[in-house]
């Protein structure tokens, strides 16, 4: 008779191969160990530790799906998740980072670069030497894309970008940027390196969620990009949407990680903390909540496991992610609201992470397509009729 696990209640560990298990193990070290005593101050002073990339390049964390032969480690959708959820156990701002890396700008120059974009930059951005920025919103609306307003415009040699991009992952910290642009008004991808002339990334300041993580605009001013800039591989909207697709699967592990963390958080602190003569955990109020926080991880993280298990076998469809990106952010969102709760007074305080985990999960549920425009995708899905 096995005895229920209350941190693995359905035995998802027991499922995972040797290869999956043994990159979990290196990310939950890395991320207890590197991670976790930096975020405090990262948080409070906005800061994004520009070595963090290459650490997680060195553990090969970066483009992890994506062929040895680029530098990247070549393991499975699942193996992806599992780094994903242990990152942002620790802040959901450096999975962010890792993510945009991974599945925003390495992922589109595999599947649409050309051989020698692979070559230019996939090896420095395994590595972390690189790092990328994936530039889609605009400030006029995000959940629009098609409304882009950004333009590319051929001319001798290479072609001239102008318009502006908003609420960019590390744009003021990047060397490359994944641009998306209208060009003869159909959507293509450019890389954009620093030091171009008419590419500027301003930082956004006083965010009051994901502080860990730097965020910017692009502003492009008359840019000229060469011929070999653009990537020949797609062109529409499903060129952004297929990386959104790798992203928002990833996120679907990452949030559900952060809960993860603040369930075990709230348990350690209602155990210890004693009222009117008893522990917290003593009382029926606070079993119901860690019950409730409990299940829906657990059925998260079992969602997240078997739509990988289909990405892995290629037998996924994109409003599959659509429903776990929708599902696990959310859930996430409450329960961090709940845990900061079961923490009284403390918190509000850094020390105690929970409200920075709430605070972040805010952002989780908006980008990568806010919670409200997943339920329009499903509902396009059940009914055969677009609400957007
Ligand atoms: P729609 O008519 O649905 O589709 C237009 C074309 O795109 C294709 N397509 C997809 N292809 C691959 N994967 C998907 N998931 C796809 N969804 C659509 C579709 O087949 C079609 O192709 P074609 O060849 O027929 O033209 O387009 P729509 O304009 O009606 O779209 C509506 C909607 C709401 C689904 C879409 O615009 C949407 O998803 N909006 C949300 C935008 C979003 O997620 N932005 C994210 C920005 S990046 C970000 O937030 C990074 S944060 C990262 C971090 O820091 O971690
Ligand atoms: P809007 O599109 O204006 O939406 C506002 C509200 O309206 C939402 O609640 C939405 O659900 C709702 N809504 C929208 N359409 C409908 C409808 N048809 N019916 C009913 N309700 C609707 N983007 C990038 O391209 N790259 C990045 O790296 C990136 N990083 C980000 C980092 C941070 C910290 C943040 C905050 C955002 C980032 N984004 C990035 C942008 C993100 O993807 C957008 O914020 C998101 O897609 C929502 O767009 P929006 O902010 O313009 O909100």
């Amino acid at each position: 008779q096995k005895t229920y696990r209350w941190d693995d209640p359905l035995d998802l560990s027991s499922r995972l191969s040797e290869e999956e298990r043994m990159v979990w193990e290196a990310a939950r070290q890395y991320a207890r160990e590197k991670l976790l005593p930096r975020v405090v101050s990262a948080y409070a002073e906005e800061r994004f530790d520009r070595e963090i990339m290459t650490e997680m390049g060195e553990l090969g964390f970066l483009g992890p799906t994506l062929p040895e032969e680029y530098g990247c480690a070549g393991v499975n959708h699942v193996a992806y998740g599992l780094i994903a959820r242990e990152i942002e156990a620790i802040d959901s701002g450096y999975r962010s980072a890792m993510s945009v890396q991974s599945s925003l700008v390495m992922y589109p120059i595999y599947a649409f670069g050309s051989e020698e974009q692979r070559r230019k930059y996939l090896p420095g951005m395994a590595a972390g030497r690189l790092i990328g920025c994936f530039g889609l919103t605009e400030p006029d609306g995000g959940s629009d894309p098609a409304s882009m307003r950004t333009t590319a415009k051929k001319v001798d040699g290479g072609y001239v970008l102008n318009g502006a991009k908003m609420w960019i992952t590390n744009s003021p910290v990047s060397d490359v940027a994944l641009v998306w642009a209208k060009l003869d008004g159909k959507i293509r991808g450019f890389l954009v390196e620093r030091g171009t002339k008419g590419f500027e990334t301003p930082q956004i300041k006083n965010k009051l969620s994901l502080r860990a993580s730097v965020t910017g605009e692009i502003a492009l001013t008359d840019c000229f990009v060469p011929d070999d800039a653009m990537l020949p591989g797609v062109e529409g909207l499903r060129g952004p949407f297929s990386c959104l697709n790798k992203a928002r699967y990833g996120i679907a592990w990452g949030a559900m990680g952060a809960a993860e963390f603040c369930l075990h958080a709230s348990r350690d602190y209602v155990s210890s903390r004693s009222l009117f003569g008893r522990t917290l955990a003593s009382r029926q109020l606070v079993q119901k909540k860690l019950a409730d926080m409990s299940t829906e991880i657990a059925l998260g993280f079992e969602g997240a496991l078997a739509l990988g298990r289909l990405i892995d076998q290629g037998a996924w469809v994109p409003e599959a992610i659509s429903m776990l990106k929708r599902n696990n952010c959310g859930k996430a969102l409450d329960i961090a609201r709940v845990a900061r709760d079961m923490h009284g007074g403390n918190g509000i305080s850094g020390e105690y992470h929970v409200m920075r985990h709430a605070s972040n999960l805010e952002t989780v549920n908006t980008y990568e397509g806010a919670h409200d425009v997943h339920a329009l995708i499903l509902g396009r899905a059940i009914t055969g009729e677009s609400a957007f």
